[in-house]
């Protein structure tokens, strides 16, 4: 199997984590290395993460990457191993990408000088949307008083994702980060795990706040 990706891209920094999760090392090689023509064979959207299969099948978007990776690796999933677990995860999941990292990407898009060129930005209305992540931080405190992880007594996908979106409203100075106990708790236990090395180097590199 071979990764593409760009050293600085968050949706690949998510499978880099999702790799050393599995404990899987593969090898990875920077889409700024190909030409035009080879960039659009393996994913036409011209995005990364791009994971080439053995069988020389390309698979893009960076959750099913991992979906695939999860799948073809003895052991425990990190996408849950009974139904119940998968619905778990599956659900907790989908909240944290659609209530912290897509509500964090808007502030970034909408609200940071360095996208002002990319698009026509509404800070107004990243500012409000951004609201849903407080909502949805309020709703993870009670969940992990009563929890270890979000869909587990172990760290899944799930939690994968919420730390990601909580990193990128951090980075982005988006929202106040207040958390109670159990999210405290939460919080730094998934920062101290050692896969989480490259989101903090992203950190770093863009000079944003980490958690
Ligand atoms: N939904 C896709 C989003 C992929 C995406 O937008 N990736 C960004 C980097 S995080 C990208 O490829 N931007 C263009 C580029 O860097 O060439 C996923 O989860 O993989």
């Amino acid at each position: 199997m071979k990764l593409y990706i760009r050293p600085i891209a968050p949706n690949a920094v998510k499978v880099m984590i999702f790799l050393t999760e599995l404990g899987l090392v593969i090898e990875t090689i920077d889409v700024g290395t190909l030409s035009d023509d080879e960039y659009r064979r393996i994913n036409p959207l011209k995005t990364i993460p791009v994971l080439e299969t053995d069988d020389g099948i390309f698979v893009t978007e960076s959750l099913t990457i991992c979906q695939y990776l999860d799948e073809v690796t003895d052991g425990t999933r990190l996408f849950g191993d009974s139904l119940n677990e998968r619905m778990q995860v599956a659900m907790w999941e989908r909240r944290a990408e659609q209530l912290l990292v897509q509500p964090a990407i808007e502030y970034g898009h909408h609200c940071q000088p360095m996208f002002a060129g990319a698009l026509r930005q509404f800070p107004d209305w990243a500012r409000d949307h951004v609201q849903q992540s407080v909502k949805m931080l309020a709703v993870m405190e009670n969940r992990l008083a009563e929890s270890r992880f979000l869909a587990a007594d172990r760290f899944t996908m799930a939690d994968l994702t919420a730390f990601l979106g909580i990193a990128g409203l951090v980075g982005w100075e988006a929202i106040p980060l207040q958390p109670g106990p159990a999210l405290g708790r939460w919080l730094g236990e998934v920062s101290g795990r050692p896969s989480m090395a490259p989101l903090k180097a992203l950190a770093q590199q863009f000079g944003l706040k980490s958690i």
